[in-house]
Parts: C-alpha cells; sequence; structure tokens
C-alpha cells in the first residue's frame, strides 16, 4: 500500500478534530483606594505596570480615589494575575497598602 492510501482518511481526521475556538475566559484588574498611598506613585505604579501614558493613569487613580474602586485593565486570567501580583509586590517594595485584585468578568 502507497502511503497516498492514507492521505485522505487522515485529512478527514484533521477535519472532523477541528481545535475548539473558545475564547479564555476575561478578568478585570481592580485597584482599590486607601487613605496612605501617594497619588504620585499610584500614577507612577499605573504607568510601569499596565503600560499607561501619565494621562490615563492619572485619570484612572484619580477615579479610583474618588470611588473607592476601578478597574485597571482587563486581561485572561493568568495576565490578570500577573498584572495584579506586579502592583501588589511594587506597593510592598514601597512599602505603601495600595492594593490590587482580580475579578472574572461576567457579561
Ligand atoms: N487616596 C490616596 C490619597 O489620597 C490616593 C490613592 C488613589 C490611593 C488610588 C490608592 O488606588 C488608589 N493619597
Amino acid at each position: 500500500m502507497f502511503p497516498e492510501d492514507h492521505k485522505s482518511q487522515y485529512d478527514t481526521d484533521l477535519l472532523l478534530d477541528e481545535p475548539e475556538l473558545k475564547e479564555p475566559p476575561l478578568y478585570q484588574v481592580i485597584l482599590l483606594n486607601d487613605d496612605y498611598t501617594p497619588m504620585d506613585f499610584v500614577i507612577f505604579a499605573l504607568q510601569k505596570v499596565f503600560g499607561m501614558n501619565y494621562e490615563r493613569a492619572t485619570e484612572i487613580m484619580l477615579s479610583v480615589h474618588t470611588k473607592g474602586i476601578g478597574v485597571c485593565g482587563i486581561f485572561p486570567k493568568e495576565i490578570a494575575e500577573m498584572k495584579a501580583m506586579e502592583m501588589n509586590n511594587l506597593a510592598k517594595d514601597h512599602e505603601h497598602p495600595l492594593l490590587t485584585e482580580i475579578e472574572p468578568l461576567t457579561d
């Protein structure tokens, strides 16, 4: 038997075994207000961890400062976990109580 004889069978298998194209579940990275972390530090951290420009980071910081909580990004779970950990480690390194959490995005 020639290898060609198997070809169409394998092609069919490939077609039947189409990969599932499910989007990964998304998570919000949530920033919490506190009374002690300096505003400048929050702006610095948002720029460093999320690559935001100064204006965007300031907008988010002020929104969290007034409302108590705010979203700083939406990512697949592992990325969201990494960003929250980077924010929390950066805050700890500078001895600020700034807290960042993640929560699943529900629609
Ligand atoms: N409320 C802080 C202050 O008055 C500033 C601040 C903003 C802290 C946002 C945390 O997520 C935060 N210095």
